[in-house]
């Protein structure tokens, strides 16, 4: 039975119920993509709960959902609290939602105890942060920055569905993309709280940590373009594989990233082979490459030189490459000042304070075009993220929730303060 009051256990049940259908596109294991039937029911379960909290509800035209709870000064900027409702394929309960379901216990504790604060606070769930639906990725987050460049609307999913279709079926469309965006100036500082989807925490023995940055992230698509052919006829000589020169090019990347010997990491997450049957040899490959570093110069060589390998692997084989640009996102460093309040809210739950870096990519570098951000990282069993098995201890959502009360709090000291 879900409390009825406002919790962190609170939250970490209703991730558990919109793990489940109607609120996953697959029957068996959880995958929510943007603008599906799946975000659909969640969009209209979670601003139920939005409502009961004390907000008013709105849709943008990116779909990304946005509960309003008003504060003392109508016209002062608001603190808003993020992260995302959609998922990857076969992903866990909490990456995404614990962050916007923590963000309503927040402001449904202050509703029951008929609190303003000095700021307005927006609760924000983004359509699409992992990009599991169509090709990049944070489109919903990039479209209220205000930073979605215009041709993302020229995507298509797997399908070969629109982003403009996809819109248009929750009563918007791509060219109303733009009016997503946030005014500058209306956001007084952006808060997310969200796994950390790492080992640290739990090997520290801690519940929570401060984010000091998230990592630089770019991510590629490479297409490599051979000659299929019959796989007993042509001779080994003869043959411009695209598949095999494609597998050089993959254990190039892991190669590169591996001497590296730094906080890069470099990642081939998805290949596809075409035309993909066992007596062709293999025309055209497409895969994608991921590469991350705390540091934009650190990724942009290793990008250099994965670059540089993949040319020489496709001249010495006779295939043809060409790599597109899905994303690049610098690193995003989070607000000193606002860690500080986090860090002292932290204390206040009574575990010591404790500052990490995100490898993972998060909202909150789309959200720092329009403010301040602050990331609170929530233990997660194992470090397990991306997988079913991911898991939040509810007194962790707890100790969350609390500490998260305590950063409104002494940010609405600071505001009053001013
Ligand atoms: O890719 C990421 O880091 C995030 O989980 N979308
Ligand atoms: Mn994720
Ligand atoms: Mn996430």
């Amino acid at each position: 039975m879900v409390s009825a009051t406002a919790s962190g256990a609170r939250a970490a049940a209703r991730c558990i119920e919109l793990s489940r259908a109607p609120y996953s596109d697959r029957p068996d294991r959880l995958f929510r993509g943007w603008l599906t039937p799946a975000y659909r029911a969640t969009i209209e379960r979670v601003g139920a709960w939005m409502e009961d909290a004390g907000m008013t509800v709105r849709r943008d035209a990116a779909i990304n959902l946005i509960g309003r709870y008003e504060g003392a000064t109508p016209a002062a900027p608001a603190l808003v609290i993020g992260s995302h409702l959609d998922s990857v394929r076969d992903g866990g309960a909490y990456d995404g939602p614990l962050g916007v379901m923590l963000g309503i216990e927040c402001v449904a504790a202050l509703h029951a105890e008929g609190r303003r604060l000095p700021f307005a606070i927006e609760v924000i769930g983004f359509g699409d942060e992992e990009g599991s639906r169509f090709p990049a990725a944070m489109l919903g987050s990039r479209a209220v920055a205000g930073t979605l460049a215009p041709q993302a609307a020229d995507m298509a999913d797997a399908e070969g569905v629109s982003v403009d279709a996809a819109l248009r079926d929750f009563g918007s469309d791509a060219a109303s993309l733009a009016s997503a965006a946030r005014m500058p100036g209306t956001m007084l500082a952006y808060l997310e709280a969200h796994i950390e989807q790492g080992p640290v925490l739990e090997a520290e023995g801690l519940a929570l940590g401060t984010v000091t940055g998230i990592a630089a992230q770019l991510r590629l698509e490479a297409t490599v373009t051979g000659v299929a052919g019959h796989a007993g006829t042509v001779t080994m000589p003869l043959r411009r594989d695209a598949l095999a020169a494609a597998a050089r090019m993959v254990a190039a990347v892991e190669d590169i990233a591996v001497a590296a010997a730094s906080d890069l990491v470099a990642t081939v997450g998805r290949i596809e082979v075409a035309p993909g049957a066992a007596n062709v040899i293999a025309g055209d490959v497409r895969f994608t490459v991921d590469i991350r570093a705390g540091a934009t110069d650190r990724r942009d060589r290793a990008a250099a030189a994965i670059r540089a390998a993949m040319d020489g692997i496709a001249a010495e084989r006779g295939v043809v490459l060409d790599v597109a640009t899905i994303h690049d996102l610098p690193p995003c460093p989070c607000d000193p000042r606002l860690m500080d309040l986090l860090d002292a809210a932290i204390v206040a739950t009574g575990q010591p304070s404790r500052r990490l870096m995100s490898g993972a990519g998060h909202d909150a570098m789309a959200m720092v075009a329009l403010g301040p951000v602050a990331m609170l990282f929530v233990r997660c069993a194992g470090g397990i993220s991306h997988h079913p098995a991911e898991h939040v201890d509810p007194a962790d959502a707890d100790a969350a929730f609390a500490a998260m009360c305590g950063f409104i709090d002494r940010l609405g000291e600071q505001v009053r303060d001013a």
